[in-house]
């Protein structure tokens, strides 16, 4: 029997990047090879998270290193790389300094691992996603950023809290850019089959989406350095095992489109099929002439950015 054990490198060794690791290995999920530009840190968090397996119960390898060359044939590379916003600070102050970071990290990591699938988690991220496509040259179904499993965490748990239920009987639809311009979209998140505003009036269902719009910046705000990671990390866990384990799951990230929705050439976040090639389908669904406003208005605003970042780099 050959071995075939699942490869998934973490590029950034930081809050979300060894949060992920520990999430993808405790869950049996994948070895995990954690990898940064600080000497020993990875190889201090993989040692540390190695010795836990045996309290875990799992048998996945997870190895620090600070060479490329160790990330060799990784089915799925995570980048966390960058720097992380401080309080006052948007995502797209990030936008310069990450996208050096992004391109040269994916440069390196798809030079060892050409077949590999990226998901890009660094901020801004659907900016980031066209800076990994470009760096790495994949096609668009193996390049996808993080964003909106995590936009619809929040929503849901604001959901559930709110209703007194249970946060895995709400499911939240999210389109749209990660910033606050995002698109919660009401009318297609349920509680257990049953359209929200069913139960909810409209004012408290805006005040829920207008919290899950800065849900990042609240938690900035109360840490006070650096931003959220348990509940990132969480989300690059569920596409990670839908890719690895060909779950087909039905996830909202971001993606570029190419028609569809009515944006082209822009990395947005939609619904789509996400299994063992990557992104499988998108789906599009009918949208009312305020939600088709918002969204073009998110787009508008990843335009903006991706405009930014090319003359910079022009
Ligand atoms: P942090 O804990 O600072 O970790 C970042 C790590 O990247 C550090 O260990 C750095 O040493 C490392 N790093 C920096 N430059 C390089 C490089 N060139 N090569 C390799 N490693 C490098 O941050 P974090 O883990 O909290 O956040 C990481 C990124 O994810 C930030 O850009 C955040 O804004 C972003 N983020 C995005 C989301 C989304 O929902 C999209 C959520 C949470 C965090």
């Amino acid at each position: 029997m050959p071995v075939c054990r699942r490869k998934v490198t973490v590029i950034g060794a930081g809050n979300v990047g060894s949060t992920a690791a520990q999430r993808i290995a405790e869950a049996g999920v994948a070895d995990v090879y954690l990898i940064d530009v600080v000497e020993g840190l990875p190889q201090g968090k993989a040692l540390d998270l190695a010795e836990a397996a045996p309290l875990q119960h799992h048998d996945q390898y997870i190895i620090g290193t600070n060479d490329y060359a160790d990330t060799t044939e990784s089915d799925i590379i995570v980048v966390t790389a960058g720097l992380a916003r401080q309080p006052g600070m948007s995502r797209d102050d990030l936008l310069l300094k990450n996208a050096g970071i992004v391109r040269s990290v994916v440069q390196q990591a798809v030079h060892y691992s050409p077949g590999a699938i990226l998901i890009v988690v660094t901020n801004p991220l659907d900016a980031m996603v066209h800076a990994a496509l470009e760096a790495s040259g994949f096609p668009r179904e193996r390049v996808i950023g993080m964003a909106g499993v995590l936009d619809g965490a929040r929503f849901r748990t604001f959901i559930a809290q709110d209703l007194g239920v249970s946060a895995s009987d709400v499911s939240a639809f999210v389109l749209g850019g990660h910033g606050d311009t995002m698109v919660p979209v009401p009318r297609y998140s349920t509680v257990a089959g049953i359209p929200l505003p069913e139960l909810m009036k409209p004012e408290r269902i805006e005040e829920l989406v207008q919290r899950t719009r800065v849900g990042g910046a609240e938690i900035v705000s109360m840490l006070q350095t650096g931003s959220a990671f348990y509940a990132p990390a969480s989300s690059v866990f569920h596409m990670v095992d839908s890719i690895l384990n060909d779950r087909k799951r039905v996830l909202a990230c971001a993606v570029l489109l190419r028609g569809e929705y009515g944006i082209d050439g822009l990395v947005v976040g939609v619904p789509l099929v996400l299994g063992a090639s990557g992104v499988e389908r998108i789906i599009e669904v009918a949208l009312t002439e305020e939600e088709k406003t918002a969204l073009m208005t998110s787009a508008g605003s990843v335009r903006g950015l991706i405009e930014t970042m090319h003359v910079a780099s022009a």
